[in-house]
C-alpha cells in the first residue's frame, strides 16, 4: 500500500480519553490529562509515525455546552480544528450510553470511532451493543488509550481513509508545540490533578521565564506564574504553610524533567487576576483565542 498522510482531529465529549490517547500515540506526555472534564483548552498538535503512515493529530477540547466566554472559546476551538482536518477521530467513553446527539451532529462526515477504556471491561461481547450503536457513523475499533490496547488497528483504520502522500514531519518529531507551552500544560495538570472544587477552571499558567543558557549542562531554569480570580482561590491553590503550592511544583518538575530532559528548576508565583476567564484581553494574551 502506497504510504499514507493526513490530519486527524481526535474529538469528543470531555473526559473521553483524547488526550490521554494523543499522550499514547505519541509516546510523551505533551497534553495534561485528568478525571475532571474540561482539562484540554486548546488545540494542541501531535505527530504520528509508522511504517506506512504518518497522521498529524490535534488533540481537542472536550465538545459540551458552554456557557463561560473561557469555555465558548475552547468549543470553538475544537470546531475550527474539526473543519480543517481530513478525517475525525471521534473517542467515546465505552461506560456511558450511546451519544446521539452527537452522532447526529457527524453524521455523513468521515469518522473513525475509538470505543475507548475498554481495559474497564473483562467481558467483551458486553461492548458489541454500542459496537452496533456507533457503527452507524463509521468503522469502530475498541481500545484503550491507557494501555494502548487496539491503537495499531486504530491507526490501521486512519492510515485506510487518509490521502496518500509522503510524511511531512522527520519521523522523530512528535509535536510542534513550543517547550514552554507543554511546559505550562503540565503545571496546569497538577492542579486539575491536586485542586479541589472550582480551582483547576479559574486556573491559568503563564511561563514568565524559560532560561535554557545551562542547558547544555543539563539545567533548565523555568519561571511561571499560577493565575487564579480570588484572593481566596490563590489561598487554596498556595496552602497550609504553602504545601500545596509545593506539591504542584513537584510534581510538575518531574513530568517536565522527562520532557526536556534536564534537571529542572521550577519557580511558582501564585497570582490573582481578577476575573480573567471574561476578559477577552488576558483570553487572548493567554492563547484562548478559540482558534
Ligand atoms: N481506564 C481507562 N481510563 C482512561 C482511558 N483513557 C483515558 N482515561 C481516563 O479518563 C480521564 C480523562 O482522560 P483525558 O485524556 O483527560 O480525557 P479528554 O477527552 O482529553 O478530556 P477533556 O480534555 O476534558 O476533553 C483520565 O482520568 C484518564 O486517565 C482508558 O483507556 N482507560
Ligand atoms: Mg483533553
Amino acid at each position: 500500500m502506497a504510504h499514507r498522510t493526513g490530519t486527524v482531529a481526535l474529538v469528543g465529549r470531555p473526559n473521553a480519553g483524547k488526550s490521554t490517547l494523543l499522550n499514547q500515540l505519541v509516546g510523551a506526555r505533551i497534553a495534561a490529562v485528568s478525571p475532571r472534564p474540561q482539562t484540554t483548552r486548546n488545540r494542541i498538535m501531535g505527530v504520528v509515525t509508522v511504517p506506512g503512515l504518518q497522521a498529524v493529530l490535534v488533540d481537542t477540547p472536550g465538545l459540551h455546552g458552554a456557557k463561560s466566554e473561557l469555555n465558548r472559546r475552547m468549543v470553538m476551538a475544537a470546531e475550527a480544528a474539526m473543519a480543517e482536518v481530513d478525517l475525525l477521530c471521534w473517542i467515546v467513553d465505552a461506560f456511558r450510553p450511546h451519544d446521539e446527539e452527537l452522532a447526529a451532529r457527524f453524521a455523513g462526515k468521515k469518522v473513525v470511532v475509538a470505543l475507548n477504556k475498554v481495559d474497564g471491561f473483562a467481558d467483551k461481547p458486553k461492548l458489541l451493543p454500542l459496537m452496533g450503536a456507533y457503527g452507524q457513523n463509521g468503522v469502530v475499533v475498541p481500545i484503550s488509550a491507557l494501555t494502548g490496547e487496539g491503537t495499531d488497528t486504530l491507526l490501521g483504520e486512519w492510515a485506510k481513509a487518509l490521502p496518500e502522500g509522503e510524511a511531512l514531519y522527520p519521523d522523530d518529531q512528535i509535536t510542534d508545540a513550543h517547550e514552554r507551552d507543554i511546559c505550562a500544560e503540565l503545571v496546569r495538570e497538577q492542579v486539575f490533578l491536586l485542586c479541589g472544587q472550582e480551582i483547576p477552571y479559574v486556573t491559568a499558567i503563564e511561563i514568565e521565564g524559560f532560561d535554557e543558557t545551562r542547558r547544555n549542562e543539563g539545567y533548565v531554569t523555568i519561571h511561571a506564574r499560577i493565575m487564579v480570580e480570588k484572593q481566596s482561590q490563590k489561598a487554596i491553590v498556595v496552602g497550609a504553610g504553602g504545601k500545596m503550592i509545593k506539591r504542584i511544583g513537584t510534581d510538575a518538575r518531574k513530568r517536565i524533567e522527562a520532557l526536556l530532559d534536564a534537571k529542572v528548576d521550577l519557580r511558582l508565583f501564585v497570582v490573582v487576576e481578577k476575573d480573567w476567564t471574561a476578559n477577552p484581553r488576558l483570553l487572548r494574551e493567554l492563547g484562548y483565542t478559540g482558534e
